[in-house]
């Protein structure tokens, strides 16, 4: 029996490469000398997607119309129109849970660097100013007696809101919905959220509904103690509102491991203290992501040999 034809538009990891090359017929036009026109020699085949960061919409899908699954690199799957392909019954699947605690540990990690400045400490010692003109000065915010309010308490949100009260902060969090199985306060709205905390850590969903709602009000609201995190996406942010709340001390500092543009960080982004920045390494282990692509391959597999697939994201 022949196999099922697969296109994977961007390069995967060798795991993904490999799992699904031992089953399907891969279609890589990154690795064609004319991309568009293999891609449009073997459209009316493909019959799955494995998909890393490619925008997944109607105008994409037109060009391919036996599209059944697209199998997403990321539990965010803010890439995909899902409504486009439910149009078109495709199913969506994402890779949850696989890298919930790896992503917290990053959140935790990103949220001392920043209090702590713990990257430009560090900075301080390695260009030789220790020795010559002593020691690092002394933060002027602390983790100590903070108050952190999580925009999106999901997965994520919840294992790190366990590593927040662990180092003794007091947790409160927004969502739409309050969450049945934790006693943390809940606030109906992020504005209400921002005005009870000192320091917010966003891990909600990108998208239309979340895009810019951490804004100059928002941020006013947290106050000039306070510490914005963001390892959610970066278009829950808006970004331009930051650079002006941390250039006007309206707030402290913040931590960024998302952006707006990726990989594009603004200068006046760069160009600021009191700011951590990371290149999008919430789950970027070997391991973590290894199971991820496990994952891309489990669900393109499942559905193509049970007609069920392991993660699906609600139509
Ligand atoms: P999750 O379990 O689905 O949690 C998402 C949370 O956000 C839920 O609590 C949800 O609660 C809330 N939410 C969703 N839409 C919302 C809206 N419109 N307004 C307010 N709250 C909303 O997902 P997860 O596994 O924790 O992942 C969360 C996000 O983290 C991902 O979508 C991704 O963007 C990001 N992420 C980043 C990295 C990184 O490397 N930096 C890695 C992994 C994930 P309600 O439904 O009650 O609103
Ligand atoms: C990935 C992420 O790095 O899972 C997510 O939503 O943001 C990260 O784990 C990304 O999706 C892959 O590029």
């Amino acid at each position: 029996m022949s196999k099922v034809d697969i296109l994977m538009p961007r390069a995967m990891l060798p795991v993904v490469m490999r799992g699904l090359e031992e089953k399907f017929t891969v279609h890589k036009p990154f690795e064609a000398a004319d991309p568009d026109g293999l891609m449009a020699e073997v459209a009316d085949r493909i019959r799955g997607i494995a998909v890393l960061g490619t925008r997944i919409d109607a105008e994409f899908l037109v060009k391919f119309p036996n599209v059944e699954i697209a199998s997403n690199f990321g539990v965010g799957y803010d890439n995909i129109n899902v409504a486009d392909c439910s149009a078109k019954n495709i199913v969506v699947t994402n890779t949850p849970d696989v890298l919930t605690e790896e992503v917290a540990d990053t959140a935790l990690g990103l949220l001392i660097m920043t209090a702590r400045e713990l990257s430009a400490a560090e900075k301080w010692l390695r260009d030789g100013k220790w020795e010559s003109k002593g020691p690092y000065p002394l933060t002027g915010a602390t983790l100590v007696g903070r108050t952190l309010g999580i925009f999106g308490l999901g997965r994520i949100g919840k294992a790190i809101a366990k590593r927040a009260e662990a180092f003794g902060l007091k947790v409160h969090y927004y969502g739409r919905t309050r969450q049945a199985d934790v006693a943390y306060p809940y606030h109906d709205s992020l504005l209400g959220l921002a005005d009870a905390c000192d320091t917010l850590m966003v891990v909600a969903p990108g998208g239309p509904e979340t895009h810019h709602a951490v804004n100059s009000e928002v941020l006013a609201a947290l106050g000039s103690n306070g510490i914005l995190i963001n390892i959610g996406r970066g278009t829950v942010v808006d970004e331009a509102a930051l650079i002006e709340a941390l250039e006007k001390r309206v707030i402290y500092g913040a931590g960024l491991d998302v952006f707006e543009d990726e990989p594009h960080v603004p200068a006046g982004l760069m160009a600021l203290d009191r700011v951590t920045l990371l290149p999008h390494v919430g789950s970027a282990s070997v391991q973590t992501r290894d199971a991820m692509g496990q994952l891309v391959v489990d669900n393109l597999t499942s559905w193509f040999e049970t007609g069920k697939a392991v993660t699906p994201v609600p139509g």
